[in-house]
């Protein structure tokens, strides 16, 4: 038997087999980490995680009945977007013959496919700093290859940080998650920073070119567990839970002068990473919190100078944010 692990999907060579030892020979075909769990009749086992292009087996004995086939990382936030599929077990081969699938597709829902999120509560920038949790995320930061050394130097002093400013604006957006190629966005954050400086960010496009640990997942994605001990995009943001994550390309204006027409946006509604009053990262593991944290996060396009801002970059968090969904 084999299994194949992608974003969402888990697929099974055979829907149907026959009890009695079976080995699966699974193979993440994705762009981030996944594992394979066979859950029924009394079993549940699992692989490993399966880094991307990576393969694992995994042996069983199947009694007859029928078992969940799913992708166990993530607290399920995987299999909640889809990677869960079925396996019947029939009786022993020579009892009676058995309809062998030709493969099975997992069957995921159509559901919610647009979210609405509105800024609210505090409004924070983050100034450089140290990242306050270095020995978790040392060990993470070894998988990230080539781009080790400028996480590291963002660990000592980076955007990441206990140090922030407080600052005043609104942010909403509309986001749209429709699969690899019909995401979107639509959005606009005025802000002012403790300079004084007036900043606006027009969001109309979405970034969707896959990096190495950053998949973009098509620009938006609705309901992802990643970040901090994941290995999924940066560790230096505390492992979190997202209602809505994005990327895309913005217009960003200063005291209403165009800055430039491709400021690298990511956003998140995320599990709370700060605490209340000096709003200092409050966890390392933050994905069991409540989701109401706002993060715009905005750098220059490629090759294009520092922001006149502390750093170079604007990180500016909304801490008590809220979102509506819908179904288009
Ligand atoms: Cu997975």
């Amino acid at each position: 038997m084999s299994a194949r692990l992608t974003e969402w999907k888990v697929e099974l060579s055979a829907g149907t087999i026959a009890a009695g030892a079976v080995t699966f020979t699974v193979t993440n075909v994705g762009s981030i980490p996944h594992a394979l769990e066979v859950e029924g009749q009394g079993i549940e086992q699992a692989t490993g995680v399966i880094q991307p292009g990576a393969s694992a087996t995994l042996t069983l004995t199947l009694k007859p009945g029928t078992y969940a086939v799913y992708c166990p990382v993530g607290n399920d936030s995987h299999k909640q977007l889809g990677m869960e599929t079925e396996l019947k077990v029939g009786p022993a081969t020579g009892a009676t013959a058995l309809d062998y699938d030709a493969g099975t597709m997992s069957m995921r829902t159509p559901g919610i496919k647009a979210i609405r999120v509105t800024g609210g509560g505090t409004v924070i920038q983050i100034l450089p700093g140290p990242f306050p949790f270095p020995d978790s995320a040392a060990p993470i930061l070894q998988q990230f290859g080539d781009e080790r050394e400028g996480l590291e130097s963002q660990v000592k002093n980076g955007p990441y940080s206990n140090n922030v400013a407080r600052a005043a604006g609104t942010f909403a957006f509309t986001a749209w998650d429709k699969g690899a190629t019909r995401d979107s966005v639509d959005g606009v954050a005025e802000f002012a920073t403790q300079d004084g400086a007036r900043w606006k960010l027009v969001l109309d496009r979405v970034q969707t070119k896959d990096v190495p640990h950053h998949p973009r997942f098509g620009g938006v994605i609705l309901g992802l567990y990643y970040h901090g001990n994941t290995a999924v995009h940066t560790p230096l943001v505390p492992t979190i839970n997202s209602a809505v994550a994005l990327w895309a390309f913005g217009h960003l204006y200063k005291n209403g002068t165009l800055v430039t027409d491709n400021a690298m946006v990511h956003v998140m509604l995320l599990s709370r990473t700060r605490r209340d009053g000096d709003f200092a990262l409050a966890c390392w593991d933050c994905s069991k919190n409540k989701v109401d944290e706002l993060q715009l996060q905005i750098l220059p396009g490629p090759g294009e100078p520092k922001f006149d801002a502390p750093g170079g970059f604007l990180f500016v968090n909304w801490e008590k944010s809220g979102s509506t969904k819908s179904a288009n």
